[in-house]
C-alpha cells in the first residue's frame, strides 16, 4: 500500500517539468540586432474574415532560410489587451530574437504569424480597451483564426498541413486566447502555450475537461509567468489542475512583471522547443 502511494507521488512529480528560472534565462544579447547574420523577412498579409465581415491584416515573419520550394510549420503568436498585430514586432522584436537563434542553429525553421486578436470591424486598441465589445472580440477571434486566417495562410505560404505543424502561443490576453483556443481545438494545434495568461483564461475544468485527450494529442503545453506579475494566480491555477490530473506541461516562473522583458525571454525559450522532440531540460 505504502509502495503504491510512493509510486503515485513519483509519477505525479515526473508528469510536471518545472523549470528553474535561475538556470533558464535568455543570455545577454539575445535581442540585439546582428548585422553579419542572415535575416528573415516580415510580410503584411490581408485576408477576408467571414467571421468579422471585413478584410483584416496580420504580420508574417519568414525565416532567413525561407524557400518557396520547402514547406514550414507555423507558429501563431498573439498579442495582449492593449496591442494589435504590430505589438510583438514593436515591443518584442521577435524577428531579431529568432534571427539570432537561427544563426546559432537552434530553431526548426518555421513561419510566425502575428494576427490581430481583437476580431471586430474596428480592431484598433483605441478608446477604452476594457469595453465589453472589445473584450468579446478577443473571444470572437477563435472563429477568425480557425476559419479565416489559418486557411488563408495555408494557401498563401508553403505550409506543412495538420495539427502537428501548428503552434498557438500568446501573451496575457493572447495567452488566455492561446490556451482557450488551443486546448479547445486539439485537432488543430499540437503546441500550445500562454505567457502571463490573463483572466480571460477559462477555468481549468472548462479549459481541460478531458485531461487524457490533452495527454494523447499535445506535443507541448507551456504556461509561464513573471514572479512579480499580478496575474500569476491564473497560471498557478492552471498549473495546479494540470499537476493534479497528471498532464505533462512546462511550468516556468521567471523573474519579472507583466512586461515584454518576460515575454521576449519566453519567446526565446519556447521557440527552441517548437516542432522538435521537445526537451525543455536541454535549453
Ligand atoms: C483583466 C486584467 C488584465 C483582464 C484582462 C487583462 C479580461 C489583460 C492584460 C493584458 O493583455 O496585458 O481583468 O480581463
Amino acid at each position: 500500500m505504502m509502495i503504491k502511494k510512493l509510486w503515485i507521488i513519483l509519477l505525479l512529480l515526473l508528469a510536471v517539468i518545472v523549470i528553474k528560472a535561475q538556470n533558464m534565462q535568455a543570455p545577454g544579447g539575445f535581442d540585439v540586432y546582428q548585422k553579419d547574420i542572415s535575416h528573415g523577412n516580415i510580410d503584411t498579409i490581408f485576408y477576408f474574415s467571414e467571421t468579422v465581415g471585413v478584410k483584416r491584416s496580420a504580420l508574417v515573419y519568414l525565416p532567413p532560410s525561407f524557400s518557396s520550394k520547402k514547406s514550414y510549420p507555423v507558429l501563431y503568436l498573439l498579442h495582449g489587451i492593449g496591442g494589435d498585430e504590430y505589438e510583438w514586432l514593436k515591443n518584442g522584436t521577435p524577428h531579431i530574437i529568432l534571427d539570432n537563434l537561427y544563426a546559432q542553429g537552434k530553431l526548426e525553421p518555421m513561419i510566425v504569424v502575428m494576427p490581430n486578436g481583437r476580431a471586430m470591424k474596428d480592431d484598433r486598441a483605441t478608446g477604452n480597451i476594457m469595453d465589453a465589445d472589445k473584450i468579446g472580440a478577443f473571444s470572437t477571434f477563435q472563429s477568425d483564426l480557425i476559419h479565416d486566417l489559418i486557411p488563408y495562410v495555408e494557401k498563401k505560404y508553403p505550409v506543412k498541413p495538420n495539427q502537428i505543424n501548428r503552434a498557438l502561443f500568446g501573451l496575457s490576453m493572447g495567452g488566455g486566447q492561446a490556451l482557450n483556443f488551443g486546448l479547445g481545438n486539439l485537432d488543430t494545434f499540437a503546441w500550445v502555450g500562454g505567457f502571463s495568461s490573463a483572466p480571460n483564461t477559462h477555468l481549468p475544468e472548462n479549459l481541460i475537461p478531458n485531461p487524457q485527450e490533452v495527454k494523447n494529442k499535445l506535443k507541448l503545453l507551456w504556461i509561464s509567468c513573471g514572479d512579480q506579475d499580478g496575474l500569476i494566480n491564473i497560471t498557478n491555477r492552471t498549473h495546479k489542475y494540470l499537476e493534479k490530473h497528471g498532464v505533462q506541461h512546462v511550468f516556468y516562473i521567471e523573474p519579472g512583471g507583466h512586461d515584454f522583458k518576460v515575454w521576449k525571454n519566453d519567446l526565446y525559450m519556447v521557440s527552441q522547443l517548437l516542432f522538435k522532440n521537445a526537451n525543455p531540460d536541454k535549453l
